[in-house]
């Protein structure tokens, strides 16, 4: 059995995506997601220029292998284009030897550990009471987890809010949107905000809430505590994590779970969190962390460290990411949560898929593979379209993390 081509496609039903098919001299095919949020051609042409001639007569049964050879063999190891790259082919392939076996993905990785995967959705408002009203709106669709993000007094463009729209897209530009950010309104406010959740709400549904990577280590030690009489499953990205050691100060201050890791690439990023038990949650998914092959060997590491999975799955992970990540939560022992982002009806028609949400769950379907396809007629009507992130500063100019 031989790879026969190797296909990058690029299309943008809302936003962009970027899809490697590979197809084989057997007739059956697979797809990988390859979607880097901002800086999607670098992948593209990784992938092109220096990962598909090195496919094409391999036998993709051979996965692990492959693995290996992209990932030794390119001598400049990780990152976040190399990664996804890599786990563009590692998913491809995973689904072709899933079809080959007639098995949904979950199956061939050990079968079930679950009836479904907990998922939480992501409300958000411009101020508190559209932000409560926005929480109430995901539970009356079914959801039992809800990250709320809301706007804070005094700053017009907060992270996660989105611009009179419930579905929030933050690649909304084609210059980077420049925001502002101001740490002591922040952390004067969210409090009162999860205080509101809970009363309106109880102490039943999930909330959660993400700080996108703007607090030192001491402010995020200081809003988990204030969080605490509020029952978080997590606080996510509470600080930069490049530095694993800062977190130890933020967890001798909090008994507020942590989560941490959409962008990390590899397990080197996340090593000494883990091995510590700094975090209670380990955030990669398969798109950003060489597919499924290196995230079931960070899950078991996690595993015996008592931390669990919460993949990262917001709308610039595609459906194909979001397909083959719900086979995984559906295995992985140490499963935690799902993040759900819903796509757009473009973008659901443009990658036909199997998975379905029903009453707080989403289930990944039992068709051979990882159960999603590309229309590539239908891509092919959507072009590239540039598309950045937004940047922000301090109230005095000074650059801050997005
Ligand atoms: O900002 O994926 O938890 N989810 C997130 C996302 C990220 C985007 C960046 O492309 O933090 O919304
Ligand atoms: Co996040």
């Amino acid at each position: 059995m031989k790879i026969s081509a190797a296909r990058v496609i690029v299309t943008c039903p809302g936003r962009n995506f970027v899809t490697l098919k590979l197809e084989t001299d057997q007739g059956v095919y697979g797809i990988g997601d390859a979607t880097l949020n901002g800086r999607e051609l670098a992948v593209v042409a990784y992938l092109q220029e220096h990962v598909c001639p090195l496919l094409i007569g391999r036998d993709p049964r051979r996965i692990e292998d492959l693995w290996q050879y992209l990932y030794r063999g390119a001598y400049w190891r990780r990152g976040p284009v190399t990664m996804r790259a890599i786990a563009a082919v590692d998913v491809a392939l995973w689904d072709i030897k899933a079809k080959m076996a007639g098995m949904p993905l979950y199956d061939l990785l050990g079968g079930k550990s679950r009836e479904g995967v907990l998922v939480y959705g992501h409300a958000n408002g411009a101020d508190l009471g559209s932000t409560v009203e926005a929480v109430g709106h995901y539970l009356e669709m079914g959801y039992k987890a809800v990250r709320a993000q809301s706007g804070i007094p005094g700053l017009d463009l907060a992270y996660g809010v989105g611009r009179g729209v419930l579905h929030y897209e933050p690649a909304d530009a084609a210059m980077p949107t420049e925001t502002r950010w101001d740490t002591r309104k922040y952390l004067d406010f969210i409090p009162s905000l999860f205080e509101r959740l809970r009363e309106t709400f109880g102490a039943e549904p999930a909330l959660l809430h993400d700080v996108h990577h703007r607090l030192t280590p001491i402010e995020a030690a200081r809003l988990g505590k204030s969080l605490e009489p509020f029952d978080l499953f997590w606080i996510e990205d509470a600080t930069p994590a490049e530095n694993q050691d800062a977190f130890r100060l933020i967890r001798q201050h909090t008994t507020t779970p942590l989560a941490v890791g959409e962008i990390f690439n590899t397990l080197w990023d996340a090593k000494e969190l883990i091995a510590n038990q700094l975090i209670d949650y380990i955030r990669m998914t398969v798109v950003g962390s060489g597919g499924i092959t290196h995230l079931r060997r960070v899950a078991d590491f996690a595993a015996i460290h008592g931390v669990r999975t919460g993949c990262h799955g917001a709308t610039d992970l595609s459906p194909v990411t979001m397909g083959a990540a719900l086979h995984f939560d559906s295995w992985v022992p140490n499963f935690g949560i799902q993040e759900y982002m819903r796509h757009s009806e473009e973008t659901d028609a443009v990658f036909p898929h199997s998975y379905q949400f029903e009453d707080g769950y989403l289930h990944p379907g039992d068709t051979a593979g990882h159960g999603v396809d590309i229309d590539e007629e239908l891509a092919a009507r959507y072009p590239y379209k540039p598309a950045y992130l937004p940047v922000a500063r301090l109230q005095d100019g000074t650059m801050w993390n997005w």
